[in-house]
């Protein structure tokens, strides 16, 4: 009798000591806050030297007395879900946390903008508190780093979840921490674009760009010019079958980058870089007849014709549709490289156009030949190649986008091995992309005349996800945190190293990244 009574306890406290396993952190934690590998580099981080460690029980606790942000606490739960197996419940309250939860509050950050956050790890509670849901959606992206690298798993991984203990203070030095993507030298799908959001959204990036329209391709349903879709999409560079979004699509990608924090903005490139269009309507052509559909990479060949009134029904259209679809402030007029456009054609055009998305509630976004001609008030050039350009647009006291070639066209190879990539702007390697500072990299541009910066990756070169993910990675992190981290607190030998500590991250995302021998990598 006795003996099955000890059996049965023995048992018993085999099981609790089992449970206990499961359920609580035994690994030895990390303790130095401080020490953490976070890309890009927070305004400020101190640490206790204690730890959290998030268990199956963890409560979200969402405060927020307007009952906007309870999806940032479905957003947080779902993105530890995968790797902990955890069913961390959400709860929309203003109760004070007991022990092991998670706080994500509107309340308390004080002077951190709309984008910052401040981010609180205690052995008894993990809290973000920001201005702004955005804050909030930035402080957990911080977070996800703070966790071991196999919280980016899609699969339960057995292992404790701890978290070092201390205070990060965190906000951005530009607001506008942009990619782009061009989508017509090659096409790639909406599910592809909703990866890109992603990749980028984890390092803050907060704008994607749509490269929607060149000679080679149209890629967005204009229902009002239908064959802009019908025929103009049908190729790409080097003759693939092209492709294009719907307007569901689109509106699909667009809600979830608002989801992401991440603005979408639709480029339509004119006059130039508009051979799709013209081959569609002959009536866009000067001469009335409509050319081939063009699969090569030149540049600089095609024009809308300027002068007839149909151009402008058909740019109103085409802006219209799309500004209905979109629900950020920014629409993209091109305008780069028109040098079959005559220069007094040019400028009137690029002036109306502003016009016409200024109509229609949006702020134009233009590539630095816009400033040739009058900026209207709010429209933002984007300097990537005429520095000339550049300065007559702060002359007109407009603020630029900085996408200067040489450094943030992710579309350069990294060295002359490199299997895909263009060499025009030199080849970029990872220190070069980040070693640069978008307030002194040109003469009469400072930070006052900077909104930002955006990383642009075009597609000549480029099929695939894997394609895009090897381009991107690992420069873009670096451009992201150029964004973020105000120049003096960069320093490219200590960025090195925290970028080496990503490897195990990237490999666990399948993040498909160029081993650059200049990184310690730590796999
Ligand atoms: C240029 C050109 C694009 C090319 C890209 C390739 C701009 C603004 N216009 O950048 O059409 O695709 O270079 O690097």
């Amino acid at each position: 009798m006795k003996n099955i009574k000890q059996r049965s306890s023995y048992r018993m406290i085999i099981t609790i000591g089992a449970l206990l396993m499961l359920i609580s952190c035994t690994t030895q934690p990390p303790t130095d806050l401080t020490g953490e590998n976070i890309i890009p580099k927070p305004v400020s981080v101190t640490a206790t030297g204690d730890y959290f460690c998030l268990g199956p029980k963890a409560v979200i606790y969402v405060q927020d007395q307007s009952g906007e942000n309870s999806a940032i606490g479905n957003y947080l739960s779902s993105v530890l879900k995968p790797a902990t197996g955890f069913n961390l419940e959400v709860k929309q309250t203003g109760e004070i946390p007991g022990k092991g939860n998670i706080l994500l509050t509107l309340s308390g950050a004080g002077q951190v903008g709309d984008e910052g956050y401040i981010l609180t790890v205690t052995k008894k509670l993990i809290t973000i508190a920001a201005n702004k849901p955005a804050g909030l959606f930035n402080g957990i992206q911080t977070l996800r780093q703070l966790f071991p690298a196999e919280i980016e798993s899609k699969t339960v991984q057995d292992i404790d979840w701890h978290i070092a203990g201390g205070t990060i203070t965190d906000y951005p030095a530009y607001s506008y921490r942009g990619a782009m993507l061009d989508v017509t030298r090659h096409f790639f799908t909406a599910d592809e674009v909703k990866r890109y959001i992603d990749l980028i959204s984890a390092y803050k990036i907060n704008k994607l760009h749509l490269h929607l329209s060149d000679d080679q391709g149209w890629r967005i349903e204009i229902k009002s010019w239908p064959n802009l879709t019908l025929y103009g999409s049908k190729t790409e560079v080097g003759g693939g079958v092209g492709g294009y979004y719907t307007q569901e699509q689109y509106s699909d990608i667009v809600k979830y980058g608002d989801e992401h924090f991440v603005t979408i903005i639709p480029e339509i490139d004119m006059p130039g870089h508009t051979n799709a269009a013209l081959a569609s309507y002959p009536e866009l052509n000067i001469n009335g007849k409509a050319p081939e559909l063009y699969t090569g990479t030149e540049v600089g060949f095609s024009t809308l014709a300027t002068k007839k009134e149909i151009t402008y029904k058909f740019i109103e259209d085409v802006f219209g549709e799309l500004a209905k679809l979109t629900t950020g402030p920014y629409m993209h007029i091109g305008g780069d490289e028109s040098h079959v456009t005559k220069k007094e054609d040019y400028i009137p055009f690029v002036e109306r156009v502003q016009d016409i998305v200024i109509g229609l509630g949006k702020t134009p976004i233009g590539w630095d030949e816009i400033a040739l001609g009058k900026l209207r008030p709010g429209v933002i050039p984007q300097y990537w190649s005429s520095a000339v350009n550049a300065n007559k647009a702060v002359e007109q006291g407009a603020k630029l986008l900085m996408s200067p070639s040489s450094r943030a066209y992710i579309d350069m190879k990294y060295d002359s091995l490199t299997r895909i990539g263009y060499t025009w702007a030199g080849l970029i390697e990872v220190d070069k992309a980040y070693n640069w500072d978008p307030a002194t990299l040109e003469k009469g541009i400072g930070k006052e005349n900077i909104i930002g910066i955006e990383a642009a990756l075009w597609a000549e070169t480029i099929t695939t996800m894997k394609d895009i993910e090897y381009l991107a990675f690992p420069r873009l992190p670096g451009l992201a945190e150029v964004g973020w981290t105000e120049a003096s607190a960069r320093n490219w030998d200590e960025y090195k190293i925290r970028l080496g500590n990503h490897a195990k991250r990237f490999i666990i995302m399948d993040i498909g990244y160029y081993p650059s021998k200049l990184v310690p990598w730590v796999e």
